[in-house]
């Protein structure tokens, strides 16, 4: 038995704060990282689930440019908008920070100081591109060209989004400035390099070798391929007046390269809540004992795989990540999900339009994330999963079993004298679940999460159409008892196994039960609820979504 680690630290991409979240972000990153977090803290282990906003980078300069605001305009505007949509959706941080927080600043050039401090890094001047117009250096989004590996039109200065190729604005074909769209003419500039070159070994016995068997095969693939490649030094500070000043005095506006620097900020936002908690944020970041895992989008591999993991590894002071289940893409309605095209199902318009119906997105993107291969979203696979799923099973078993307790027995669990062969079998089965579920999250099979759960719903259903007490209740009361007190324990065990997918749901359902959980017990007795004891009013826990519901959402989608 493979020991347990003492802590977890689990963090889930910083989001950029040049726009809301939405439904690609959470199916692929927030919700399983959420399901994560909250099934460690239903086994009550010492998880911190960390998060927060990603507030340097050129997009974000883009933006403001755009909107002819300034840059602390928009990651203001945005870092609430984001912040308040995670926290109304149940996403459960303990805590989310944001970069542009004096702590990141600090813990950032405390980190690039440490390296240069053990010589991680040297200094070169090379030709970088440069626009004239702008009088403004070209690097990450300021430049597109065509990508030299895939032959992509729209690469960027600093990665392609479809291959995933890190690169360098030199690299690109036919470069071009996305700012004033001239081409680039070349200018001598000096920058810190980190010779990622130097790690290969590094990073083939890291995770070519020690990896191989518990990465997912999309990540290991990815990783596998930039290894052939070859590893080349990568810039690690930029020619940028928005982000982290190398140097505060000189007016030369070097800053920190946004990809060196967010990652750090999952340190500064444990930092952050160490602090809140007057607690030591250093074993979760250096101890051994810990295991710490990113969750994270594909695009963002090789920052998570190779990148983070040098500076890391480097530092001889920080642990590496245990594992990085990143997932694939959400495409919605058969294409890709576009924020400039406003092809997308934002996160704070779902709730507005879909008020308390957090549980239910949840379930149909968990049901379906990308975790191997990019998935499409469609609405009425949504109206499916609540109708035929979630109100025709889950919810239609829960509601039947109770209103039968207090039609029957006025709310009070009834006394089974002697359970039969088939109330065994299912409270047998029942046991077996915690070890089922743990089981899925353990390789991070969401999908296999939600459906495993489904399942169980699925047989309780089975068992009372089978059994049917509303038929026996005159002839055999005795035998309405037994099956009643049976399918209430599926019930209270729904109620536990249900809190990492659907916490509203579960919460409701407990409450409804009179129910404490503990996870842990079900797998050890199946009786969670004894003879005797009272439940609440039943309320419907998911309602049917009408079809002109959907209708008005794909016209919102397709205007
Ligand atoms: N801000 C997410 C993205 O590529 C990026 C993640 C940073 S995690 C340190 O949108
Ligand atoms: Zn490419």
């Amino acid at each position: 038995m493979k020991k347990l680690p003492k802590r977890y630290t689990v963090t889930a991409a910083l989001p950029y704060t040049n726009g809301p979240i939405h439904i690609g972000h959470l199916a692929g990153v927030y919700i399983p990282a959420d399901i994560y977090c909250r099934f460690l803290r239903c086994k009550k282990r010492d998880v911190i689930f960390i998060c927060g906003s990603d507030e340097h980078g050129v997009a974000i300069s883009i933006k403001a440019k755009k909107e002819n605001k300034s840059p602390q305009e928009i990651v203001d505007h945005y870092d609430k908008l984001i912040r308040n949509s995670f926290k109304n959706f149940g996403i459960s941080f303990d805590n989310y920070s944001r970069t542009s927080l004096p702590i990141h600043h600090k813990t950032a050039k405390d980190f690039f100081d440490l390296l240069k401090s053990k010589n991680k890094f040297f200094e070169k001047e090379s030709n970088q591109l440069f626009d004239v117009e702008e009088s403004q250096f070209l690097a990450d989004r300021f430049v597109t060209g065509t990508c030299p590996i895939c032959n992509e039109k729209d690469a960027y200065g600093d990665q392609c989004e479809s291959c995933g190729t890190s690169l360098s604005p030199e690299e690109l074909i036919n470069p071009k400035s996305t700012l004033s769209g001239s081409k680039p003419v070349k200018r001598k500039t000096k920058h810190w390099y980190i010779p990622l070159n130097e790690y290969e070994d590094f990073i083939k016995k890291w995770v070519l070798k020690d990896h191989k068997n518990d990465w997912k095969p999309n990540v290991y693939g990815q990783v596998k391929s930039w290894i052939d490649h070859g590893l080349k030094p990568r810039a690690v500070t930029r020619d940028l007046d928005w982000g982290i000043p190398l140097d505060t005095k000189d007016k030369n506006k070097k800053v920190l390269y946004v990809w060196f620097e967010a990652p750090i900020g999952y340190i500064s936002s444990t930092k952050e809540w160490a602090e809140n908690k007057n607690v030591d944020w250093e074993p979760y970041w250096k101890s051994k004992e810990t295991k710490l895992v990113h969750f994270i989008g594909k695009d963002n591999i090789v920052f998570h795989c190779i990148i983070f993991p040098i500076m890391l590894h480097s530092s001889s002071e920080y642990i590496l990540p245990e594992n990085v289940p990143a997932n694939e893409f959400l495409n919605l309605e058969g294409s890709k999900i576009s924020t400039s095209k406003n092809w997308a199902i934002w996160l704070h318009e779902y709730l507005e339009e879909f008020p308390n119906k957090q549980d239910e997105l949840r379930y149909a993107l968990a049901s379906n994330t990308p975790e191997n291969k990019d998935n499409d979203f469609t609405w009425r696979e949504y109206q499916s999963r609540n109708n035929n799923e979630l109100v025709s099973i889950f919810g239609n078993f829960f509601n039947r079993i109770l209103v039968l307790t207090h039609k029957y027995y006025s709310g009070k669990i009834p006394f089974a004298k002697n359970l039969k062969k088939e109330d065994n079998t299912l409270l047998n089965e029942l046991k077996l679940y915690p070890s089922k579920l743990e089981a899925a999250i353990e390789k991070y099979s969401f999908r296999e999460f939600s459906a495993l759960l489904m399942n169980l719903a699925r047989l309780g259903n089975k068992y009372l159409a089978k059994q049917e007490p509303w038929k026996l209740i005159k002839d055999n009361p005795e035998r309405v008892k037994e099956i009643i007190f049976t399918a209430v324990q599926i019930s209270a065990g729904l109620a536990i196994l249900s809190e990492p997918l659907l916490p509203f749901t579960s919460v409701k359902m407990k409450k409804i039960l009179n129910l404490n959980s503990d996870w842990d017990k079900i797998s050890i007795n199946s009786i969670i609820i004894e003879s005797g004891h009272e439940i609440n009013q039943p309320e419907l826990l998911f309602e049917k979504i009408e079809d002109e519901k959907i209708i008005q959402q794909l016209k919102k989608l397709k205007k």
